[in-house]
């Protein structure tokens, strides 16, 4: 396979300006006629190199005329001597019935459908398949009337008709151009839910939402966050909506979580579809932060494209910080910020210190869909995120509004977007936009001196970034370092610097810097890297009694979640420690401390609460070491979680009985006070209550309290969880999306017998390895969130994964190369295992017709 290297980007030798598409829609025999408008692009006579894959061509004309001149490859077709300017006309056939890859025009359920980001509309037409070629397209799509009733593309719905066959025709028209990545067409019978918004100009929107049928009462929240979306978008950045429809369609087969198609959204109904009976307050939330998060592409993505598809960031990660801006501002700012930096710490910094480790703008890429990474997304949300930290809101915005405003109706890349905002902001960012080209986590070391008889308080900061395997040199970054400074008391010290009061971000710029703080009484407390204001590591020696000053008395809530975690941390270490030497465990008394203030403040916020009292997961406890034996680790990560249950059970009893909720109500109080209530159930049922689990599933009038109670049981290991899982199972076999925490529980089950239990599953009448979400319920949850089965020293983890990859690399390549990243990030590992994951990779680079997908991450990780 080739890789594509963002240095060697060339602007297109030729534009196309419309495109009509003709489509025919028949299960195994869509016919598509698409003509452009095509137009030389500069004095050259270079051919037209179209992208095509898996298209039967049946014509070709140029200007009305059929040409035999042309030269169809494996990916494309070639065509020379062109005029300067033309009509290409270009019939094909492709087989959407026989599509499981989910990329272009297939089937889901009995619904067409299509996914054409990044590279699917290849898989429709021979075309320019690339960001930076927009063209006004028109559709008209032809159908089945009865089996088909909605047909739906882009844009405005200009005319219809019925045909004498049975069959039937929409014609849509989308007046704004755009890359072929956003074109969408759905045909099917749903229910649709139907609203409108008037805009803040006073234009008023259609709003549909298509389910399937039957779920109707599952899509009032959905379009409650739709709106939303549209009203946050109007007042925080002043961006409004500027089609006449807006459309959202859930469907069942999806690879992603939803796409952003230009005014007619396509969505995994995992995204969609909520009630009380059915999705848990975590998906209420998914839901509103998804629908935001497509909704507001439309200027981040849409509006103003990417101009290839190196800058993927440039509309990802910036449209992740505005859902993470928009979930912050309708609920718990806090508790959302925690839940980013726990993805951050977790799987994130484990991508950076694997061997896919890339900048948020790659450099060179073989398969374009390996490049959807929490390091695009989620690090590409944290640098947009350092830039509003240095600018303030107001400049940000202004840099936004410029950026929107110069590029719109463009392809534009990472650069454009720093220069709008160094312009509107005044500030140099020629070293920030280092963030852009290089890979892996930087640490920060920060020792500190106090000299009592000048009342200064030195802070000396040196900055590494690890080397990455294309990036051996690092250069320094600019890291904004958030801090402030406590007294013993827990009074928070105001800052100066050479006489003068100072913000609490510190400026970062080189390798070591010291930073002098004046008119310090004695000896404080640094809260550092607050509200993670930077996406690195931190290494600042800190003593349990600081750590507990923190966590007791910051006024920063999250400084106090931190505190938490680092006191987690320092005990994980000090018990694996005591574990590998043989000694006998200790309880935690300074974690117990903090655990028991913390369940005895009744100021708290119930949701930060529940946050405080949740241990990070095995996967983010493994970044703390160079290399560790992951058996052990689990057991410290047990044994701790036991001994926390046990040591504060009245309290986990009295938090169970404060935050009982009397009826189920979606608000962010109540949301708030099920997390806390089940997180103490968790505890509970590991200190043997499992009357209480017992109760709460039986009595339980929503999803949340049901699935929580079945966990609780579950992780216990308690004999009532088989009863609960068989229950769960006959009230909800016929519904998959439901269904699929039945299989994810039962897959993260931390006994024995789980991987057993998971090969068992893949035979239930409702998995399927053809549905992306049944996968990564029960495949998807055995490898990732149960690590301790996963990793078993006989390698029977890894075969199962094997076998499944095996079969996946042929049907669907993109869901393979996702499930195999626990597979390549074995770094931190201990020997045996990566020995066996080693020899299992290099049977997978074996096999016959292995995916780019797969290629692309195994060859590396064996490199
Ligand atoms: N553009 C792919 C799906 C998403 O990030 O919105
Ligand atoms: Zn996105």
């Amino acid at each position: 396979p080739q890789v594509q290297y963002r240095e060697d980007y060339q602007p297109p030798h030729y534009w196309i300006d419309t495109l009509d598409l003709d489509i025919q829609l028949h299960d195994s025999a869509t016919e598509v006629v698409a003509i452009s408008r095509v137009r030389r692009n500069g004095e050259h006579d270079e051919p037209l190199v179209l992208d095509g894959e898996q298209l039967e061509l049946l014509q070709v004309a140029v200007n009305g005329v059929d040409i035999a001149q042309y030269q169809q490859t494996e990916n494309g077709l070639i065509l020379s001597q062109l005029p300067e300017e033309f009509v290409l006309t270009i019939k094909t056939r492709i087989d959407p019935a026989a599509n499981t890859a989910l990329e272009g025009l297939y089937k889901s359920g009995s619904a067409f459908c299509t996914q054409c980001e990044a590279q699917g509309f290849r898989r429709i037409t021979y075309y320019l398949d690339r960001p930076d070629v927009l063209a006004r397209f028109s559709t008209r799509i032809t159908a089945d009337a009865a089996a088909y009733p909605y047909l739906l593309s882009n844009g405005n719905r200009v005319s219809q008709g019925q045909l004498d066959d049975g069959r039937h025709w929409v014609q849509w028209q989308d007046p704004f151009p755009k890359p072929a990545y956003l074109f969408a067409l759905v045909a099917g019978d749903f229910d649709v839910l139907r609203d409108s918004y008037t805009t803040m100009s006073g234009r008023d929107v259609a709003l549909e939402i298509f389910v399937d049928k039957g779920n109707l009462h599952r899509a009032g929240h959905a379009m409650d966050s739709l709106k939303a979306s549209m009203a946050w978008d109007e007042q925080r950045c002043h961006l409004e909506y500027d089609l006449d429809i807006y459309m959202i369609v859930a469907v069942d087969f999806f690879n992603m979580g939803a796409m952003e198609n230009k005014g007619l959204n396509v969505f995994n109904a995992k995204f969609v579809l909520a009630d009380a009976n059915t999705a848990t307050d975590n998906d209420y939330l998914d839901v509103e932060r998804v629908i935001g998060h497509e909704y507001f592409h439309n200027w981040t993505g849409n509006r103003v494209t990417c101009r290839d598809w190196f800058q993927l960031s440039l509309k990802e990660g910036l449209t992740v910080f505005r859902d993470q801006e928009f979930s912050s501002d309708l609920g718990s700012r806090t508790v959302n910020r925690i839940q980013n930096v726990r993805i951050m710490r977790g799987p994130q910094f484990a991508e950076d210190a694997g061997p896919m480790a890339h900048p948020i703008r790659p450099d060179a890429v073989i398969e374009m869909n390996n490049f959807y990474t929490l390091t695009v997304y989620e690090k590409g949300s944290e640098v947009i995120r350092m830039l509003h930290t240095l600018l303030g809101e107001q400049a940000f915005q202004s840099g936004l509004a410029l950026y929107l405003q110069r590029h719109d109706g463009q392809a534009a890349t990472c650069d454009d977007f720093v220069a709008a905002m160094s312009e509107a902001s005044g500030r140099d960012l020629t070293r920030f936009k280092r963030w852009y080209s290089q890979a892996g986590t930087p640490v920060l070391t920060v020792t500190d001196d106090f000299d009592a008889e000048q009342q200064r308080y030195t802070l000396t900061v040196r900055q590494h970034t690890p080397a990455t395997r294309e990036q051996p040199g690092k250069l320094p970054l600019h890291i904004p370092l958030s801090l402030a400074l406590y007294t013993e008391q827990g009074e928070p010290l105001s800052l100066r610097v050479n006489g003068e009061p100072v913000g609490p971000v510190l400026d970062v710029l080189e390798d070591e810097q010291q930073f002098v703080f004046e008119q310090i009484p004695s000896r404080p407390t640094p809260a550092l890297l607050q509200g993670f204001s930077a996406p690195v590591k931190l290494d600042y020696p800190y003593t349990d009694e600081q750590l507990t000053l923190l966590a007791k008395s910051s006024i920063d809530e999250f400084v106090r979640w931190d505190a938490v975690q680092m006191l987690i941390n320092k005990a994980v270490v000090d018990k694996l420690s005591r574990l590998q030497r043989g000694d006998a465990a200790v309880v935690s008394h300074t974690l117990t401390d903090v655990f028991r203030a913390t369940l005895e403040d009744v100021a708290l916020d119930r949701a930060l609460q529940a946050q405080m009292l949740t241990l990070p997961d095995l996967s983010s406890l493994l970044e703390l070491f160079e290399q560790v034996d992951i058996g052990l680790l689990g057991r410290v990560h047990q044994q701790l979680y036991v001994e926390l249950a046990e040591a504060l059970k009245p309290l986990w009893q009295q938090a169970y009985e404060q935050n009982l909720t009397p009826e189920y109500r979606i608000d962010h109080q109540d949301i708030a006070r099920r997390a806390m209530k089940n997180v103490a159930l968790g505890y509970l049922a590991l200190a043997g209550d499992v009357a209480k689990v017992q109760h709460q599933y039986q009595d339980a009038d929503n999803m949340t309290d049901t699935l929580a109670a079945m966990k609780a049981a579950v992780r216990a290991e308690s004999d009532e969880a088989e009863a609960m899982l068989t229950d769960f199972e006959a009230k909800w076999r016929q519904d998959g999306l439901v269904l699929d925490n039945w299989f994810r529980l039962q897959a993260t089950a931390p006994g024995e017998g789980t991987l057993a239990q998971v090969r068992q599953l893949m035979s239930h009448p409702t998995f399927s390895l053809n549905n992306p979400n049944r996968v990564r319920a029960l495949i998807g949850a055995f490898i990732s969130a149960n690590p301790l089965q996963f990793h078993r020293l006989d390698g029977a983890g890894y075969d199962l994964l094997v076998s499944v990859l095996e079969q996946l690399n042929d049907s669907n390549p993109q869901v393979a190369s996702r499930l195999v990243t626990p597979l390549i990030q074995f770094s931190r590992l201990d020997d045996a295992r990566q020995a066996l994951i080693k020899a299992r990779l290099q049977q997978l680079m074996a096999l016959p017709a292995l995916s780019r997908d797969l290629f692309e991450k195994i060859s590396k990780a064996l490199a």
